[in-house]
């Protein structure tokens, strides 16, 4: 036996005699591994099962699977045992690979796909990818490492990649930080972030997902993981990047582009796109806290049909609530809810309301009698109740990771939306908590079976908050789509609602940040995202408001909200001068819906991203890397917002090609920058030749006229363009058995004839017969017009734009000067 040595001490017991030590001896125990950073080792084994390779030092055990040909995912388990395999993120699990295979080398295993490599070199256990060229896309720095955290178990995670000294990061979801996040340090964590400030950190998403470009190509990194993460670009350090976790596994997705559009694409293969929203949740939107009583709410919808201001939709914040109970009525307020929403929907608006999670501890309130008899809110560490104040006073919080408890709550919406109410606003679902902001870290989830700690769960609460509801909703409503949004998010929420960038402040900055917020949502999985336009908190003069409903137009979901105490908010409320150009604007939005709807059904069916920072569409310009201003709203139309009060002209790129400027339409030739007169009634909007654009006539809301006839802006481009329009019903799911109609027209344009030809995809039948064709700026005079070899008609209109009508069968039009 050993006496009590000195710990820094050597001792050259062998193993058994060691063994004995930790036996028998009593203390200190001498052995005890230090904690400590531990880094991979070399390589002493590798296996494979089907897809999935795994690598061995003799402890820590690496797992490489093949996912897709472009996307692989990489899996550390510190002690050789890997957590199961569970996701909230991943919407499926199995795709369809063509080959993979791994291939050893003196130094290294290459794991092979058609298109991606990634090699894991023995010594060193360092990871990196490469193209198919042996191009490397992204290099380990140092091995995948963690160290154990012996309060909460588990261990810290953490993987270092090296960061090229011209390569920018883009991604992360709602950060309000300059576009490229070269340089900055970021936490996860879903928070509650009143009136937050430009650079503050955390805000209310997580997404742990970024695209790396450098030297032209781009890749993405997702981070699969839920506990409270971390993300370092080159900012520590500038040869480094570098992604952790306070828990779970250190698990991310190696996602191929080398286009940025197509990384975002394959990240939606993993983890889904947005479902396709009804037509009516694309319209404009009215909202505030709150429009209380009902005499209130109907006066404002009438305002709007009195002024001939479109909108489709008037929101219920906390106040409709008896006590801010959810799923209840204040009836002093609104005594008779189904008939108000009734009166409101038969003039086109569609009524929107808030549910919260908090459920108020009260014995005579049927929700919470219920959750308490079936034991459905989250309980702590030692089996309390979490209790915390929210705005109905002492509240429980329903465990949303349990799938029976979602069950539940899906099911509870159903009064409301037998009353009528067509959407559902999830807010506080971070979760926030008055005093302390969340909960503690010690409640316990179920987390589908999985168990954990708020640790854990917390970035996936609301999340699953906002899927209970939606998937609840889609039972209820039966065959028509539901619509939600949410404040709080986790990678993958796409897939069951919208988002809004939460409490913002009514300033010129914060509509700039807006700006930077919705290009990267949408680059980051969530394109179906908006801000509050005008902003939340403080007050807007009429021009800040007037440029946000500017930006409205093309931000993804398009709605006014104010805070309680703010002045009226309407599109009215600043004065008739303000009110003609956002009435404009507004119009603008549901002249454009048709191309609207159909850029959401590219992002629901494809998965492309709504909008499209100019660095995505011409990654291969460096000097687009840093710009934030400019982006296009599907791949036709491109705007760069005015940003400033008193501006009269605005510098704006324009990516190579022609564009046309939306209000005169003269055309401006792209790759370069140009000066753009910014008169308040106008913005900088662009649409890029050889687009051919379908118009809507002004309605007040989407479902007021059926189209008798439909308008096509063509825009004369020279060469090749293919444009798409789809439509379907507008707010059932019968697309998903085909029943839509997806378009393609495909232009060709040269000095003396404009060729189009229409592709038809789908079952569905318009009720119109003809297009009214608007061919914008031909190079030359019309001299024949032939529609499937027969010659037709022309006119000039009073514009002097050609004019020509055929019907919507058409196949081949060919226009001869
Ligand atoms: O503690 O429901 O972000 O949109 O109007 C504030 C009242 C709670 C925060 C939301 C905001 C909403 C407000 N809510």
């Amino acid at each position: 036996m050993k006496e009590n040595l000195d710990p820094g001490e050597e001792t050259n017991t062998n193993e058994e005699s060691t063994l004995d030590n930790v036996h028998h001896v009593n203390n200190p125990v001498l052995d005890l591994p230090q904690i400590e950073k531990k880094y991979l080792d070399e390589i002493k084994s590798y296996s494979q099962s089907e897809n999935t390779y795994y690598f061995y030092d003799g402890v820590a055990k690496v797992e490489v699977k093949v996912i897709t040909d472009e996307i692989i995912r990489v899996r550390l388990a510190p002690q050789g045992a890997f957590l199961e395999d569970f996701s909230y993120a991943i919407a499926k699990k199995t795709h369809r690979i063509s080959r993979h295979q791994c291939i050893e080398e003196e130094d290294a295993y290459l794991v092979k796909t058609n298109t991606v490599t990634c090699k894991i070199s023995k010594k060193d256990f360092l990871i990196s990818f490469e193209n198919r060229e042996g191009k490397i896309m992204n290099a380990d720095h140092s091995p995948m490492h963690w160290e154990e955290n012996p309060d909460a178990g588990g261990y810290y995670v953490y993987c270092t990649k090296q960061a090229e000294s011209k390569e920018v990061f883009y991604g992360l979801g709602d950060k309000a930080s300059t576009f490229n996040l070269r340089g900055r340090r970021f936490t996860n964590w879903n928070s509650d972030t009143y009136a937050f400030a430009f650079n503050q950190d955390p805000l209310y998403k997580t997404i742990p997902f970024y695209i790396g470009l450098n030297d032209g190509d781009a890749y993405g990194i997702f981070f699969d993981n839920t506990f409270k993460t971390y993300f370092d670009f080159a900012s520590e350090d500038p040869v480094k990047t570098s992604f952790w976790s306070e828990g779970g596994e250190l698990q991310y997705y190696y996602i191929h582009g080398p286009h940025m559009i197509d990384v975002v694409r394959r990240y939606h293969v993993l983890t889904g796109t947005h479902y396709l929203p009804p037509l009516w949740a694309i319209g404009y939107h009215q909202c505030r806290w709150s429009y209380y009583p009902e005499a209130n709410v109907r006066h404002v919808a009438e305002e709007f049909r009195r002024r001939q201001i479109p909108c489709d939709a008037i929101y219920l914040d906390i106040d409709y609530m008896d006590g801010y109970r959810c799923f209840t009525w204040n009836k002093q307020y609104f005594p008779d809810p189904k008939k108000m929403i009734y009166d409101l929907a038969n003039d086109g608006f569609k009524t929107v309301v808030m549910i919260d999670p908090g459920i108020k501890v009260d014995e005579n309130y049927w929700v919470f009698k219920e959750g308490k008899e079936n034991k459905y809110f989250c309980r702590r560490g030692d089996d309390y109740f979490m209790e915390g104040y929210v705005w109905p006073g002492r509240c429980q919080f329903p465990d949303f990771t349990n799938p029976e408890v979602r069950e539940w709550w899906g099911t509870l919406y159903q009064g409301l939306v037998e009353d009528g109410v067509a959407g559902f606003w999830n807010d506080m679902n971070e979760p926030a908590v008055f005093g302390r902001g969340t909960f503690p870290d010690d409640v316990r989830h179920n987390f589908d079976g999985q168990r954990g700690s708020h640790r854990k769960a917390h970035n996936v609460y609301g999340m699953q908050m906002v899927r209970a509801t939606y998937d609840g909703l889609k039972k209820l409503y039966k065959n028509k789509r539901p619509f939600t949004i949410t404040r709080a998010a986790y990678a993958g929420t796409q897939r069951y609602s919208s988002v809004w960038t939460g409490d913002n402040m009514a300033t010129w900055e914060h509509l700039k940040i807006g700006v930077l917020q919705l290009q990267r949502l949408s680059v980051s999985g969530i394109s179906f995202c908006g801000t509050d336009i005008g902003g939340f908190t403080g007050e807007p003069d009429g021009e800040l408001y007037t440029r946000w409903v500017q930006f409205g137009v093309f931000s993804p979901f398009m709605r006014v909200h104010s805070a309680g105490d703010t002045r009226d908010r309407e599109p009215w409320s600043f004065g008739e001068d303000w009110e003609k150009i956002c009435k404009k604007f507004i119009e603008l939005r549901y002249k454009l819906l048709p191309y609207i709807y159909s850029v959401f059904w590219e992002q629901t069916r494809y998965g492309y991203p709504i909008l499209r920072p100019v660095s995505m569409i011409e990654q291969h310009v460096e000097s687009n890397w840093q710009r934030e201003e400019e982006f296009s709203f599907g791949e036709k139309i491109l705007v760069s917002p005015v940003l400033n009060p008193g501006q009269q002209s605005k510098i704006v790129y324009l990516p190579e090609g022609d564009w046309y400027y939306y209000f005169n339409n003269h055309i401006f030739q792209g790759g370069q920058e140009h000066n753009i007169e910014t008169p308040l009634d106008e913005m900088p909007i662009f649409v890029k030749a050889g687009s051919v654009i379908a118009e809507y006539p002004v309605m007040q809301h989407t479902g007021e006229k059926k189209i008798e006839e439909l308008l096509l802006n063509v825009y004369f481009g020279k060469g090749i363009n293919k444009s798409y329009l789809y439509t379907d019903h507008g707010d059932t799911f019968a697309y998903e058995q085909d029943v839509y109609l997806e378009k393609c027209f495909i232009t060709s344009g040269t000095e003396h004839a404009l060729d189009i030809k229409q592709q038809l995809k789908g079952l569905f039948t318009e009720r119109y017969e003809e297009y009214d064709l608007k061919l914008i700026q031909l190079p030359f005079d019309i001299q024949k017009v032939l529609v499937d070899g027969k010659e037709i008609g022309y006119q000039k209109d009073e514009s002097g734009y050609y004019r020509v009508r055929v019907s919507k069968d058409f196949e081949d039009i060919l226009i001869q000067g």
